[in-house]
């Protein structure tokens, strides 16, 4: 994945055509692509593909299950074209290391501390276990959230110089900059881009703010 504009766009659009043009819209100002269930059961896992000949594909399933399963799914969004794949922590060691195993070349993040308020009930509490943990089974980075800021600056102490991917900027109250300053690598960006009349407009200022800091 390229490090150039530091924005992922979550393109959780559920309309496929409108999905693959906001893509083809904004590709400029974006490092990356992340693909959501939403996307995938509306217009099919060919969307992986489809979304992976035009930037680097990371699919968000939050894979959460025993190793063999969650084996067969990194294994199954790889082999469709996917260049990251995102998974719970919580599941423990066994389970993260299956997904590294099963990446071969691609990536795999695992979610630390999740954005949304319901993030602190469980997710904030573990997160630096997890954090810990990911470190040990080799993933290659986090998701952390920007929401939070001074949570991402927590993990970064934990993990070094792997990435940190942080969502939560723009519709969900976080800022790309702040997140960006306190250790984030990317911020991850949905409904602010592809909701927004202008979508191209809305990431070149996110772009724009994210330059502010760099
Ligand atoms: O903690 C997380 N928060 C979060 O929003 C972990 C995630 N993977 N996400 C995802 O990031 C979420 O599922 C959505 O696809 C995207 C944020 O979208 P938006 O709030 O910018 O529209």
């Amino acid at each position: 994945m390229r490090k150039e504009t530091r924005i992922i766009l979550a393109i959780d659009e559920t309309d496929g055509r409108k999905a693959v043009s906001v893509v083809k819209e904004v590709r400029d100002h974006i490092d990356a692509v992340k693909i959501n269930w939403p996307l995938i059961l509306s217009a099919g896992p060919e969307m992986i593909t489809k979304l992976s000949k035009m930037t680097d594909v990371i699919c968000d399933l939050k894979v959460a299950d025993i190793p063999n399963t969650v084996r067969l799914i990194v294994e199954g969004a790889v082999a469709r074209g996917a260049g990251a794949v995102i998974v719970h922590a919580f599941t423990g060691e066994d389970s993260l290391t299956a997904a590294v195993e099963a990446a071969k070349g691609a990536e795999i993040y695992a979610v630390t501390e999740m954005s949304h308020p319901g993030g602190v009930t469980f997710t904030a509490k573990h997160a630096e276990e997890m954090a810990r943990l990911g470190m040990k089974c080799g993933v290659d980075g986090f998701i952390a959230p920007a929401t939070r800021p001074e949570r991402i600056a927590d993990i970064r102490k934990i993990i070094g110089a792997k990435k940190i991917l942080s969502p939560g900027v723009g519709t969900q109250g976080g800022s790309a900059s702040s997140a960006i300053s306190a250790g984030a690598d990317y911020v991850i960006i949905g409904r602010s881009i592809y909701n927004s009349p202008e979508p191209r407009k809305a990431a070149s200022d996110m772009e724009r703010d994210i330059r502010s800091v760099l």
